[in-house]
């Protein structure tokens, strides 16, 4: 049985309340944290487990800690980014759901280490009943005095509030997110300056994902060497996947990284292989944002290798500059789904969550998605191949945040993996009206 840090409990009734979480060993991190160590010594251990950031772009945790900005005077924030909105990306939103408290302990963890005592958990604003039973659970923490004035006697303070977001895919991404924490649009901001020096108000801000900051309480309870044994290379610790598409059981999961993608869909401990005795066609490995491998390549690497769920592993023969583990978003296709049609739907999501903001990303997410509607109603031209290549490049690289990024990769790959495909649906098209969008979109 694979090794689990963040899910140990998640079977345990009522480990949403505080009693049971602490019964069960909940918060020993805080103890440990305020009572025996110095703000640097927990900044230590987070560096020494190798932690990357679980939202998607993989960076080393501990680095990002170190980073931040602490001038005299100045207030520092640590705001948890619980914006989850990468399509198939749904494990932050079981976590806060049924271990509300493995957060509300981290964030009184992390933000001991970074010196902070105000700090946010922005949450995705669709997600009102997490909103509510975070708000509950931060309650009870107060209540046994594990937030607030003086946390359990050791001068500490510390304010958590929670804040609904603004309902927009954009606002997970960092800067966005502090715009709209701030109250305005979220439009994101052009980086450098990183919200490590000027972030929430412009103050130095820390802004790091749910399960990133949940897994700071393992890391300070068995110490960060421990942590760092777990995974393989620089790819340490356990890793939450949601999965799902055409999968026999999809679901949340906790996996050691490094287990490989052929175990993870088959075996009977995971999701128990392809629904309907279908054949694997592809998968997408990190949420829509990153490339979409076909089956061969998404089981083995170039040389043979086995593929492992790993930072690197996924990356390989991918061409994303990022890491293609993304926020672990897994997403199965079965030999029966349509690559044109799933690629137009991502690409309908992408301009529809586009904050307009960069000519490229706003104008080209627009072209991607009639283009490839066309294709999939049967009214395209083989010329809208290449151009869907072109337009996918000019996006590429050329926007403030990696949005315009997360919409060309998917598009670009599926071209790349399956062109036969796209070129079928214009040489034998089904030609079809799509009733949503009317004529006018031909
Ligand atoms: C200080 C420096 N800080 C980097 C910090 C930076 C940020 C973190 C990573 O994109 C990805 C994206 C999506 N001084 C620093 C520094 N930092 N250099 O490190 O920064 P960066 O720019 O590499 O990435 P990002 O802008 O945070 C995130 C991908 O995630 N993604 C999105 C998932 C979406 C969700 C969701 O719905 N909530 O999870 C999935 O793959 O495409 O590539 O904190 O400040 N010199």
């Amino acid at each position: 049985m694979a090794r689990k840090l963040l899910l140990e409990h998640i079977n345990v009734p009522d480990i949403h309340t505080f009693d049971v979480y602490r019964q069960k060993g909940g918060y020993r991190a805080v103890e440990k944290a305020l009572k025996t160590l110095t703000p640097d010594e927990v900044v230590e251990e987070v560096k020494k487990s190798g932690l990357r950031g679980r939202g998607g772009a993989g960076f080393p945790t501990g680095m990002k800690w170190s980073f931040l900005a602490k001038p005299e005077g100045v207030a520092r924030y640590l705001v948890c980014n619980a914006d989850e909105s990468e399509p198939g990306t749904f494990k932050d939103r079981y976590l806060m759901t049924h271990i509300p408290h493995a957060l509300i302990e981290g964030m009184i963890v992390s933000s001991f280490a970074l010196g902070a005592h105000t700090s946010y958990i922005y949450v995705r604003g669709e997600m009102m009943p997490q909103i509510r039973i975070l708000e509950r659970a931060i309650a009870e923490a107060k209540n046994a005095g594990f937030l607030g004035k003086n946390i359990l006697g050791t001068g500490y303070d510390l304010e958590l509030y929670v804040q609904p977001g603004g309902g927009a895919y954009i606002c997970g991404e960092e800067t966005a997110l502090l715009e709209s924490l701030e109250g305005k649009r979220g439009n994101p901001r052009i980086k450098p300056p990183f919200p490590a020096i000027a972030g929430l108000y412009g103050c130095p801000t820390v802004v790091n994902n749910v399960e990133s900051i949940a897994a700071t309480v393992p890391i300070i309870n068995d110490g960060g060497d421990e942590y760092a044994k777990i995974g393989i290379g620089r790819s340490t610790g356990t890793k939450l996947i949601s999965a799902s598409g055409n999968l026999v059981r999809p679901g949340v999961y906790e996996i050691e990284l490094g287990l490989p993608v052929e175990e993870f869909i088959y075996s009977d401990e995971w999701c128990g292989g392809i629904a309907n005795g279908k054949r694997l066609k592809a998968t997408v490995a990190g949420g829509s944002s990153v490339p979409v491998l076909p089956a061969n390549l998404s089981l083995k690497l170039a040389n043979g290798d086995p593929r492992l769920m790993s930072y690197e592993s996924l990356s390989e023969g991918g061409f994303a500059t990022g890491t293609m583990m993304g926020s672990g978003g897994f997403i199965a296709f079965d030999e029966d789904q349509c690559i044109v049609r799933n690629t137009w739907n991502f690409s309908r999501f992408y301009h529809h969550e586009s904050c307009g903001q960069c000519s490229p990303c706003r104008e080209g997410t627009g072209w991607m998605e009639k283009v490839l509607h066309r294709l999939e109603f049967g009214h395209g031209k083989m010329s809208d191949i290449d151009l869907l290549v072109d337009v996918s490049k000019k996006i590429e690289g050329n926007t403030i945040c990696p949005l315009g990024d997360a919409a060309a990769w998917p598009v670009a790959s599926a071209i790349r993996h399956f062109r036969d495909e796209f070129e079928w649906h214009v040489n034998e098209p089904v030609k079809s009206l799509d009733t949503n969008y009317g004529l006018a979109n031909y």
